[in-house]
């Protein structure tokens, strides 16, 4: 046996600790151990949740100070109980979400067409909430991901919850809610080896779309310019389904659903998207968050296309087909309110998590059409939210109730927080001297649309074409446009291990646009062009080009609510840094200061400028446009600098405005490697130049600096 010894509970020779420290500007009390503690102040006393005041909130309960953990310890354990169940399911699609609160204002009476109760009053004002969202990441994935963005507005109208459940794109991937598992399979990560995360650049994406023709439409749409916004303040939303309303007089009318930013559409490069992801993964949340705080609140127009059956017949495509749409030019969007986010969330968990969306969620006035999609829908999203959620009591949570008033006789369950009181449950009843809760006219009631049909499992023949509104949809993009979608088709396609795969998209490409199909085989040096996939229904030529489908054509010449970022070194000219700072804001965009450290630095005139931003923590690639305000004394040094260098190349490679004073020449010089000075780059030392750079700006990019990149 060998000699045990005896542990020592406190040190031989006691050393005097202080009972109190200071921590920079915080003073705290010490315990025995050296650990910190702090003193509640008024009314802020911890508890537990059962309210019991807490005296030591730095140790657990233990048979002295260095025996074992005693069961009694209620604090410690309820604390240890909860954090164990903090986490509830993620989304199993669109888990990465950012929720902000806002509202709608109804623009004009839509009497006419809708019972709506948030349409009849012109000025009416109803309180939203929304959620964006990438759709196949998880939920701590990365927000530049290549892929659709959720675009969910719950309207909290005076008769119910109104849900418009939409995206980014407005043509879905699928056209039969069946394979809606199947296709979040695919993109999700490979089940064997669990990845990748959040991308669709692997075989099992692409194996699926190229088995599944009727995605191709919106496969193109997820390679252009849209697959990559610059910010959810920057997209459109969409319904994508064909919606019906239905007037007082019980007439029904069709409707297409379309948010229209006022800061116009804008995307970033994928070169950029690629650096966004390490610089700052949460660029699109933070993005929103500052410009709430900073009360630029962003807003849309909600756009209706309102069309009859006798419309809807006459169109190239069947309207129920969710992978089709409805151009502009042929169904024009009325705008009938807009959507105004002005309040960022208190706790991301209670309101953006537990906020749940549903398509069945609709109200009187607002009724479904029978996409198979939007049917599906409406089955899939309650079971989500159980899930989610833990109870079908998911309702009264105060981010999903609705704020108007609501009687029902659901009862019970787990988490019931109100019950219906008195002694009636159930209806009819004769309870309550007669004013009992009981149906109205003026309620739901769905349309009388006449449906009759064998119950068969068919495809409508009229889904069969899967090309031409793909090809309408290529047509009408710009030529860097097209370069763009064609070099990410052959990125992720390049990541795609298994040639078959590869060639099979490329066989369908061919029925799209030959030119299209031809880059592409270029780009990933197929030695032989495959023969075009089999299509079912002919090519057709009467579908024109539509330039509100291309981002460039409907560039919306501002830069409001954008970013410059201004490289600052010592010495600079503060005069002229404030030049800078009042043109930009003059035109509603926000200017940040990017130092070569987080101090700041010290102006001309000996004062200390602050920055929040280093060369280090804010590439280029977080702003619309950049200055380079480098000082005399500094233009040689940060001439050297790798970060400074790379700073204004990415910049120049993404195609952005630059400013430069003609101290920043060295740095250009060595930065863009012998590449010219074009438009693009402007020399402003004047408040005249500073203003000039700012209209300049509103272009958002320069766009023919691209070719010559030759990237
Ligand atoms: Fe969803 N979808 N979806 N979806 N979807 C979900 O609901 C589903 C579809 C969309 O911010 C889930 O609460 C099926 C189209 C958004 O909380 C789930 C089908 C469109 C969000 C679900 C579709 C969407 C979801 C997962 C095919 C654009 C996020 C968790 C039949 C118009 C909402 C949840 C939020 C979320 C099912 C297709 C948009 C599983 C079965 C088309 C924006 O219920």
């Amino acid at each position: 046996m060998g000699i045990t010894r005896k542990p020592k509970d406190t040190l031989s020779e006691p050393m005097r600790r202080p009972a109190s420290a200071r921590y920079g500007d915080q003073a705290v009390e010490l315990g025995a151990g050296g650990e910190t503690h702090q003193r509640a102040i008024d009314d802020h006393e911890l508890t537990t949740q059962q309210g019991t005041p807490i005296a030591d909130d730095q140790n657990s309960l233990r048979a002295g100070p260095r025996g074992p953990a005693l069961l009694e310890d209620f604090h410690f354990r309820e604390k240890l109980f909860h954090f164990d169940h903090e986490r509830i399911p993620e989304r199993v699609v669109n888990a990465r979400g950012f929720g902000v609160h806002g509202f709608f204002e109804t623009y004009d009476s839509l009497a006419d067409v809708t019972s709506a109760d948030l349409f009849q009053r012109a000025g009416e004002v109803t309180p939203a909430f929304v959620r964006f969202s990438t759709a196949m990441g998880s939920k701590g994935s990365f927000d530049l991901a290549r892929d659709v963005r959720g675009f969910a507005v719950k309207l909290y109208t005076q008769r119910g919850n109104w849900d418009l459940v939409g995206n980014s794109i407005p043509v879905f991937f699928i056209q039969d809610p069946i394979k809606f598992p199947d296709l979040v399979h695919a993109a999700k990560p490979a089940p064997d080896r669990d990845f990748p995360q959040a991308q669709s650049a692997h075989d099992n994406f692409w194996d699926f779309v190229s088995l599944m023709p009727e995605s191709m439409h919106m496969m193109l749409w997820l390679m252009s310019d849209r697959g990559i916004p610059r910010s959810f303040r920057f997209m459109e939303g969409f319904g994508v389904h064909t919606f019906r309303l239905v007037n007082q007089a019980g007439a029904s009318t069709f409707v297409k659903f379309h948010w229209k930013p006022k800061l116009g559409l804008q995307s970033v490069l994928w070169n950029e998207a690629v650096k966004i992801n390490g610089a700052d993964p949460d660029f699109h949340r933070r993005d929103l968050w500052d410009a709430i705080e900073a009360g630029d609140f962003p807003e849309w127009e909600l756009g209706m296309q309102l069309f009859g059956a006798d419309t809807a017949a006459l169109l190239p495509f069947d309207v129920l087909d969710p992978t089709k749409l409805i151009t502009e030019e042929q169904v024009p969007i009325r705008r009938v309110g807009r959507l105004v986010l002005d309040r960022n969330v208190k706790n991301a968990f209670a309101e953006t998590e537990q906020a749940a969306f549903g398509t069945q969620n609709i109200v009187p006035g607002i009724e479904f059409s029978n996409d198979p999609i939007l049917q599906g829908r409406n089955f899939s999203y309650l079971d989500a939210q159980v899930k989610r959620l833990g109870s079908p009591n998911f309702t009264q949570l105060p981010i999903n109730a609705p704020q108007c008033p609501f009687r029902h006789f659901q009862q019970d369950g787990g988490m019931a927080l109100f019950n219906p009181t008195g002694r009636a449950n159930y209806a009819p009843n004769s309870w309550n001297g007669g004013r009992v809760v009981a149906e109205t006219p003026s309620g739901f009631s769905s349309y009388a649309e006449d449906v009759s049909g064998a119950k068969i499992r068919a495809r409508p023949e009229s889904f069969a074409d899967h090309y031409n509104q793909a090809r309408q949809f290529y047509r009408s993009q710009t030529p860097l446009e097209r370069q763009h979608i064609a070099a990410a088709v052959v990125f992720e396609l390049s990541k795609v291990e298994t040639q078959a795969i590869r060639s099979r998209v490329v066989a369908h490409l061919l029925n799209i646009d030959d030119r299209l199909a031809m880059n592409v085989a270029e780009g990933l040096r197929l030695d032989a062009l495959p023969a075009a996939a089999t299509r079912v229904v002919p090519e057709r030529s009467d579908l024109p080009e539509s330039p509100s489908l291309s981002i460039i054509r409907s560039v919306p010449r501002t830069f409001s609510g954008r970013r410059l970022g201004v490289l600052v070194t010592d010495g600079v000219d503060a005069g002229f840094l404030r030049q800078l700072e009042t043109e930009f804001n003059e035109v509603g965009a926000t200017l940040e200061l990017v130092a070569p450290a987080i101090g700041g630095i010290k102006s001309e005139d000996g004062a200390w400028i602050e920055a929040r931003k280093t060369l280090a923590t804010a590439p280029s690639v977080l702003f619309d446009a950049v200055a380079l305000a480098v000082a005399p004394q500094a233009s040689k040094e940060i001439a050297k600098s790798q970060l400074a260098c790379t700073f204004v190349s990415d910049a120049y490679a993404h195609c952005k405005f630059i400013a430069f004073t003609a101290d920043a020449r060295p740095l250009l010089e060595r930065a863009l490697a012998g590449s010219p000075l074009d438009g693009g780059c402007k020399q402003v030392e004047t408040s005249i130049a500073a203003a000039q750079f700012a209209a300049q700006c509103a272009q958002l990019r320069f766009w023919t600096r691209e070719p010559v990149l030759g990237l």
